[in-house]
């Protein structure tokens, strides 16, 4: 196999931290960063939620007291600790939806964040006594809609409950969410759920004639939105057109990030067996220089790779150096998800080592038409990748050598591109004559 390190554009990492919103009594919050720690008082849940203290858990955990939807959990008794499903969690009274987190008597909806009283709705965030914003939701007083919470009196009346994507108040209760996960414990550092054209926390090029459109609707998504990357068919094109990532459709996050766990939920670009694109989801940072000392130059870049041609294949790849393809240092795992086969590999030349694992057999990955939550756990000593297939997270290597695990923080970026080789076997492959499309339903980072 062969696996080739990003080697697109360099753009420049904006080495900040995470967004911090959610200040008390801020105005609106577009598709804002959630940052722990965000806390109000007084404001959205109140007492007597839907399922009540007592409440079942989700697939995902729970609190004492909470309930839950598909994906979804609560915390105790949404009162203090109160959390929520997927990528969501509260603070005292709290409920929440993807991507948020909140306060004191918060709630929330996806992308939101909160402050004194507020709580939020989707990329909206809001003061005291709350109020709205389209898909948002409110402090006391105040409700809501779809994919929102309610606070004290709100539509969905004291400790208000919610729909599709949240969920609130003392014993709340939350809806589903597809793609729900764990790691909802507590709220993630960086968010996004690609509900609006904006662009502030994620650059985007489309190098090879496709584009890329933030916020698209897509019914397959938990909240019926996506970032749509279009890789450009082009049926005059040959094998070796535009080839490499400097061709890429790709975003990408506008700052960097380090140790942590990186969770996204993807459906992958498709082509023909005969063509070839590569899909990755993956950290990169290059900066041209040999931070180390160690005559190489570094390269900070965690992969998931797979290839149209056959999507069954899941490459895995950590770099920690990259000057050239013959100096360089990476190691490497692909899986062969039809058989439950794997192959462990450095710098593509130097067997690691091969197996089978019943684990890896994922009959019929992927659906073409699902999309795929997958990521990985990156730590200074050990790196751990998974994928959720069948409602169950499987775990699809955890390196523990220290050495070829990278250090730098690196950005996050998705994209599509074309190779004309084939990375596990022989022979040409061509462009693709027709569009392909990859779509990202969200992305979460949970810092270390
Ligand atoms: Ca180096
Ligand atoms: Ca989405």
């Amino acid at each position: 196999m062969r696996t080739i390190p990003y080697l697109g554009p360099m753009f420049v990492v904006i080495a900040s931290l995470a967004c911090t919103n959610g200040k008390a009594g801020s105005g609106r919050v577009g598709d804002a960063a959630v940052v722990s720690g965000d806390v109000g008082t007084g404001g959205g849940a109140g007492t007597g939620g839907s399922p009540g203290v007592g409440g079942s858990a989700g697939a995902t955990g729970a609190g004492s007291g909470g309930s839950a939807g598909a994906g979804g959990n609560a915390g105790a008794g949404g009162g203090a600790g109160g959390s929520v499903k997927a990528d969501a969690n509260a603070g005292t009274g709290g409920g929440a939806g993807a991507d948020v987190s909140m306060g004191t008597g918060g709630g929330g909806g996806a992308d939101a964040s909160r402050s004194t009283g507020g709580s939020t709705g989707r990329d909206a965030g809001l003061g005291s006594g709350g109020n709205t914003h389209a898909d948002a939701s409110l402090g006391t007083g105040g409700s809501v809609r779809t994919d929102a919470s309610a606070g004290t009196g709100g539509i969905m009346g004291t400790g208000g409950s919610a729909a599709a994507d949240v969920g609130t108040g003392t014993g709340g209760s939350v809806g589903g969410d597809a793609g729900g996960s764990l790691d909802a414990a507590t709220p993630p550092t960086f968010s996004v759920d690609f509900i609006t054209a904006d662009q502030s926390r994620f650059y985007s090029r489309a190098d090879n004639g496709g584009s890329v459109t933030f916020g698209a609707a897509n019914s397959s998504a938990a909240d019926n939105a996506v970032a749509e990357l279009v890789f450009k068919g082009n049926a005059s094109l040959g094998p070796g057109d535009k080839l490499t990532p400097d061709y890429a459709t790709e975003i990408g996050t506008n700052q960097s990030f380090s140790y942590g766990t990186y969770r996204t939920r993807v459906q992958l670009a498709q082509c023909s067996s005969s063509e070839e694109l590569v899909n990755g989801v993956f950290t990169y940072f290059n900066d041209g220089k040999d931070h180390d000392g160690d005559g190489l130059i570094d390269n900070s870049e965690i992969d998931i790779e797979i290839l149209c041609s056959d999507p069954s294949i899941i490459s895995l790849t950590i770099w920690t150096e990259y000057t050239s393809d013959t100096a360089k240092q990476g190691v490497s795992r692909v899986i062969h998800t039809m058989t439950g086969a794997y192959e462990d590999s450095l710098n593509d030349t130097t067997s690691l080592g091969s197996g089978t694992l019943p684990d890896f057999k994922l009959a019929g990955f992927p659906d073409p038409n699902a999309f795929y939550e997958m990521g990985f756990e990156w730590h200074a000593t050990s790196l751990r990748y998974f994928i959720v297939f069948g409602g169950k997270e499987v775990t699809l290597w955890t390196y523990t050598d220290a050495k070829y695990i990278p250090s730098l923080p690196a950005a996050f970026l998705f994209n599509v591109w074309h190779s004309t080789d084939w990375w596990s076997s022989q022979g040409t492959a061509d462009y693709p004559a027709s569009d392909a499309v990859m779509r990202v339903d969200w992305f979460r980072y949970w810092k270390e």
